[in-house]
């Protein structure tokens, strides 16, 4: 009973493990959880590996450890987005915040793959061998999680076949900041389908189509 509580404890102490990972497009640098509260997840500075990434059939992935969470994704196109004002409209201090995906709610854990047709959004410089870079907005209940991705825009780039492959929804255990997630493989698309369907951009009619659209993708290879 005691090293049940001390072991819940040192759970506890040492936990910070989870908060979310961003798997595709992959950040600016290694996960560093401690640093995930700040801009970028702690990498303030553009990087140099950029993620040639589809203008019109892009998504991200993310591994979601807490139930419950909202997310967004903010994009920019100045050369050198290190503050959050780089991520206004115009890259200007006191702009709005500049959304290439509104905030949506989701109630489930796990993998989670979510449409970013960044050509649909009609962001000025948001356009084919633009470098921009993204940077996804994450609550789930310790604060504003952040981490950030650095592309360059194809509007011919087509998505290698293993992240079209591992583009899933699939559904895992509440981490509460513990363990690894034990998955529940394939439960997936079906499971999630529709909570993830809120994450909708105002120009498209969100994820069911955009889930469509992978699959279309996958059908073509
Ligand atoms: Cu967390």
């Amino acid at each position: 009973m005691l090293f049940n509580a001390l072991a819940a404890v040192t759970l506890l102490a040492t936990g910070a493990q989870a908060h979310y990972r961003l798997n595709y497009p992959l950040p600016r640098g290694p996960f560093v959880s401690n640093l995930q509260p700040n801009f970028c997840g702690g990498y303030d500075d553009v990087t140099t590996n950029r993620t040639t990434f589809s203008l019109n059939d892009g998504f991200f992935r993310i591994r979601q450890g807490h139930a419950d969470w909202s997310a967004s994704v903010l994009i920019s196109t100045v050369p050198n987005p290190n503050t959050f004002d780089s991520f206004n409209t115009g890259g200007a201090a006191g702009a709005a915040p500049q959304l290439a995906r509104e905030w949506a709610t989701e109630a489930l854990t796990g993998n989670f793959c979510i449409p970013l047709p960044l050509g649909d959004t009609g962001i000025p410089g948001v356009v084919d061998g633009a470098n921009v870079t993204i940077q996804i907005v994450l609550t789930g209940g310790d604060g504003q999680l952040y981490q950030c991705a650095d592309l360059t825009l194809s509007a011919t780039h087509v998505t290698p076949a293993d992240e079209v492959a591992a583009c899933q929804n699939q559904t895992a255990e509440d981490t509460h900041h513990a363990a690894a997630p034990s998955e529940t493989a394939g439960a997936g698309n079906g499971a999630g389908s529709g909570a993830l369907s809120q994450f909708s951009l105002p120009i498209v009619s969100g994820l069911v189509a955009g889930l469509a659209g992978v699959g279309l993708a996958i059908a073509g290879l």
